[in-house]
């Protein structure tokens, strides 16, 4: 890959610093040539604001595949993201073949759920679709919720080692080679990343913030996908990823009215800079 291209598929929510307007700036601060592929238009994200308007933009994306094979354009990594309806699953499978380069990467981040619960919007329909695109790429970034609505395994805020593993063998089972966790604490105060690469684990463990924001898990999957298309290895880029999205999440921890997305923009540095070394 020397000058690589990704093709970003998710909504863009037009305020909200979340999906595109995280994934854009962060993966071309990495160097990458970032082309997008909305998945739907909203004037916000859904947590948190209410009244938010929804263009659903499924029935666009056949006519767009089929533009970009007539004029050959091909991806060295497709990256997806929030996804705006179940259809729209199965349209991203036929871009992975269609549009993809001979080693394209693909990248899901079944962003579906938080804290327990899935989305406004989303059902079982959707997540069985999510299970099929999960088992379709090489690598996925779930947090713990999206995990479990995956394995169907319950939900567990609190947990150990041994439900950590279930939940990594329940997603092989999917189909999935390597798989990226976030959001795993063994301990308080403490949080971090499992890196799953073809059944073999490791962690990487930082400080657990006291405040959190939204559009974080955007962020770390954006800057991820930078990090490994810039060469990185996974455990490298998972490293990289989960060390800027603490920065972020320090940089708004100074603003206490800025509760709807995270201040991403004046750390893109430090993101920039951990890519160099
Ligand atoms: O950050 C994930 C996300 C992306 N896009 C939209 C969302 C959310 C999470 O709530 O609502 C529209």
């Amino acid at each position: 890959m020397t000058y690589p291209k990704i093709l970003t598929i998710q909504d863009i929510s037009c305020v909200g610093q979340c999906s595109l307007t995280v994934a854009l700036p962060i993966i071309s601060a990495c160097g990458i040539e970032t082309c997008v592929l909305p998945s739907a238009v909203l004037s916000t994200h859904t947590a948190g604001f209410s009244g938010y308007t929804f263009r659903d933009l499924t029935d666009d994306m056949p006519a767009i595949k089929d533009h970009w094979v007539k004029e050959n354009i091909k991806f060295d990594a497709v990256y997806t993201g929030y996804l705006g309806s179940t259809k729209q699953i199965e349209y991203v499978a036929d871009i992975f073949k269609a549009n993809g380069t001979e080693n394209c990467v693909k990248i899901v981040d079944p962003a579906m759920a938080d804290n327990g619960k899935l989305y406004p919007g989303f059902d079982t329909e959707f997540v069985a679709a999510m299970k099929k695109l999960c088992g379709e790429a090489d690598y996925i970034i779930p947090n713990i919720t999206e995990a479990a609505f995956l394995t169907d395994i319950e939900y567990k805020a609190e947990y150990d080692r041994k439900y950590i593993d279930d939940i990594l063998a329940g997603l092989s089972e999917l189909g999935c080679r390597n798989i990226i966790l976030s959001g795993v604490s063994y301990r308080e105060g403490k949080t971090g990343i499992v890196v799953y690469e073809n059944g073999l684990y490791s962690y990487y463990e930082h400080d657990k913030l006291p405040n959190s924001c939204h559009g974080t898990g955007d962020i770390y999957a954006s800057a991820f996908t930078g990090a490994l298309v810039r060469g990185k290895t996974a455990f490298e880029a998972a490293k990289i990823a989960a060390d800027y999205t603490v920065e972020c999440i320090k940089a708004t921890a100074e603003e206490e009215n800025h509760w709807y997305g995270a201040k991403f923009e004046p750390v893109l540095i430090k993101l920039i800079n951990a890519l160099n070394q």
